[in-house]
C-alpha cells in the first residue's frame, strides 16, 4: 500500500484528533495505516525575509511537516487572496470579495513556496491528496518540479455557478489549475455541476460520462464525495456520564422547556444575523414560546483580521442585545450567544440536550455541525434539525426541515414546527437522518476519494 502524503493550509494535531474533530479525525486513521506525511503551515508569523526550517514531528508511522508564513504571506496569501477573495466569491459573496494584484501574487508564492519545500519529502510511490482552496495551484507547481506521483484535490467548500466564478480575477487559470490533478473532488452533485458548466461553457473543454474532463491537453477525474463524521465517537461523547450531568444543569439552569442551539464558526456565511431574526420572529409570531423556548448560539472567533469579520461581529451583538431587552426577563434570557470556542465534549451535550439543532448558513460546503446534531440524539426522544437549503448537507439529509435561510418567516415557522412535532415524526425523522449521515460517515469519504485516486488512469492528454 503506497503512502498517504495530505496537504493541508493547516496541519492538525493528530494527538488532540478526538478534540478538534473535522478533518484531523476523518484523515489521522487513514496516516496511521496506511504510513504517512501532513504537510502545511503550522499557524505561526514570522518577520519577512526570515528563513525558517520546516519542523519534522514523528509519531510512529506518520510525520508531520510544517512551516511558518511570513508576515506578508499572512497578509497576502491567507487574509488577502484566499480569505478576501476566494472564500466570499466560493460561497456566492461578489459583493464582500476584495481584489488586489498582491494577494494574488502572494498566493502564488506560498503555493510556490510550499511545493518547494514538500518536494524533499516525496516518495515516488506517494498518493498525494491536497486539500481546499488555499492550494489549488499546487498541482502545477508540483508537475513543474517533475512530481508524477498521482495527485487528488478535495475542495471543501462550495464551487460556484460559472458566472459568479467569471468574475473572480484569474479565474480561468485557477480553473485550468486544477487539470493538474488527477482527482478533483467536490462535496456535492451541485458542485460539480457548477465546475462541469464552468469547463464546457467558459473553459472550451469537454465533458464525459465517466467523470472525466478534457480541456486542452490535459484531463482530469472530477466526482462528489460528501464529507462526514464519525458517528459512533461522536455519539458516545454525547453520552458520557459528564454529558449527562451537563445536560441536567443545562435544564435545571432555565424555566424554558425547548432549547434551540447553532454551532458555527463565526463566520458570514453561516447566516447568524438572519438566523437571530428568525428567533425573534418566532417569538413575535407565536408568543407562548416566551419564557418556554431559549436559543443559545456559540461562535467561536475566526479570521478577524479580515473586516467582514469584524462588520458580522457588531452585529449579532447588537441583535443579541436588541432581542434580550425586548423579550427577557428576570427569570428569562430568550439568546445566550457565546462568542467562545467550546469544549468538544460540552459541544456534544450541548447538542445532545437541544431540542432543534438550528444550521441555516446561507451557503455551505457540507457543514458538519448538522451531522453532529443527528449523531448526537437521543433515539427515543430525538431532537428536530432544521436545516438550510443552501448546505451541502441538505442534498442528502432530506428528512430534516429544509428551509430558505434568508425567509425569516418560514424559518420561524420551521422552528415552532420543530418545537411541537410529535413523538413519533420526531423519531421518523432521526431514523432517517441517521441513516443518511451513517452512510456518508468520514470513513466512507475518505476511502471512496482515496480509492478513485488509486484506480484512475494518469491524466495527461487523451
Ligand atoms: C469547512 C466548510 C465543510 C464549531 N465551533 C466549535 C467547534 N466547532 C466545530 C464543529 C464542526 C466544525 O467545527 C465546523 O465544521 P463545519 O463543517 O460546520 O464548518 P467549517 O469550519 O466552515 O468547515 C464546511 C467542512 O469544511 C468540512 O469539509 O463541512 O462546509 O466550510 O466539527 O463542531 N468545535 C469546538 N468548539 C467550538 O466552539 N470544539
Amino acid at each position: 500500500m503506497s503512502r498517504l502524503v495530505v496537504v493541508s493550509n493547516r496541519v492538525a494535531d493528530l494527538t488532540k484528533a478526538s478534540q478538534s474533530g473535522g478533518l484531523a479525525v476523518a484523515l489521522g486513521d487513514a496516516l496511521r495505516q496506511r504510513g504517512g506525511l501532513w504537510f502545511g503551515w503550522d499557524g505561526n508569523v514570522v518577520e519577512r525575509g526570515k528563513r525558517v526550517p520546516p519542523t519534522i514531528q514523528v509519531d510512529g508511522q506518520v510525520k508531520t511537516v510544517t512551516l511558518p508564513l511570513t508576515d506578508r504571506d499572512y497578509e497576502e496569501y491567507y487574509l488577502g487572496f484566499s480569505n478576501r477573495v476566494l472564500w466570499p466569491v466560493f460561497h456566492y459573496r461578489l459583493d464582500l470579495a476584495k481584489f488586489e494584484t498582491a494577494f494574488l501574487e502572494g498566493y502564488q508564492r506560498v503555493n510556490f513556496k510550499f511545493a518547494d519545500a514538500l518536494v524533499p519529502f516525496l516518495e515516488p510511490d506517494d498518493l498525494i491528496w491536497v486539500h481546499d482552496y488555499h492550494l489549488i495551484p499546487l498541482g502545477i507547481e508540483l508537475r513543474q518540479r517533475n512530481i508524477k506521483n498521482r495527485i487528488g484535490f478535495f475542495l471543501h467548500i462550495p464551487f460556484p455557478p460559472p458566472d459568479i466564478l467569471a468574475a473572480a480575477p484569474e479565474n480561468e487559470w485557477l480553473v485550468k489549475a486544477l487539470f493538474a490533478y488527477d482527482v478533483v473532488g467536490f462535496q456535492t452533485e451541485t458542485d460539480l455541476a457548477n465546475f462541469e458548466r464552468y469547463i464546457v461553457e467558459q473553459g472550451h473543454g469537454d465533458a464525459f460520462i465517466d467523470h472525466r474532463l478534457v480541456c486542452g491537453s490535459r484531463s482530469v477525474v472530477a466526482d462528489y464525495f460528501p464529507i462526514g463524521i464519525d458517528v459512533d465517537s461522536f455519539f458516545e461523547m454525547a453520552h458520557t456520564p459528564e454529558a449527562d450531568s451537563q445536560i441536567d444543569l443545562l435544564e435545571r439552569r432555565t424555566i424554558a422547556r425547548a432549547h434551540i442551539i447553532g454551532v458555527d464558526r463565526l463566520d458570514y456565511s453561516k447566516g447568524l444575523p438572519d438566523r437571530f431574526r428568525a428567533f425573534e420572529r418566532l417569538l413575535e409570531r407565536h408568543p407562548e414560546n416566551q419564557k418556554a423556548v431559549t436559543f443559545m448560539q456559540i461562535a467561536p472567533p475566526t479570521r478577524e483580521d479580515v473586516e467582514a469579520y469584524v462588520d458580522i461581529k457588531h452585529e449579532l451583538e447588537a441583535l443579541t442585545g436588541s432581542i434580550n431587552g425586548q423579550f427577557g426577563d428576570f427569570d428569562w434570557t430568550p439568546l445566550r450567544y457565546i462568542h467562545r470556542s467550546v469544549d468538544r465534549n460540552t459541544l456534544a451535550a450541548l447538542l445532545r440536550g437541544s431540542q432543534v439543532g438550528l444550521v441555516t448558513p446561507l451557503r455551505d460546503g457540507m457543514n458538519l455541525v448538522a451531522k453532529e446534531y443527528v449523531a448526537a440524539q437521543d433515539m427515543e426522544d430525538p431532537g428536530v434539525l432544521v436545516l438550510s437549503k443552501f448546505a451541502g448537507a441538505a442534498e442528502d439529509l432530506k428528512a430534516a426541515l429544509i428551509v430558505n435561510p434568508y425567509d425569516i418567516d418560514e424559518v420561524a415557522d420551521a422552528l415552532q414546527t420543530a418545537i411541537t412535532m410529535p413523538i413519533e415524526e420526531r423519531r421518523q425523522r432521526q431514523n432517517a437522518l441517521l441513516e443518511r449521515v451513517r452512510r456518508h460517515d468520514a470513513q466512507n469519504w475518505r476511502e471512496s476519494f482515496i480509492e478513485v485516486l488509486e484506480n484512475v488512469s494518469l491524466g495527461a492528454a487523451v
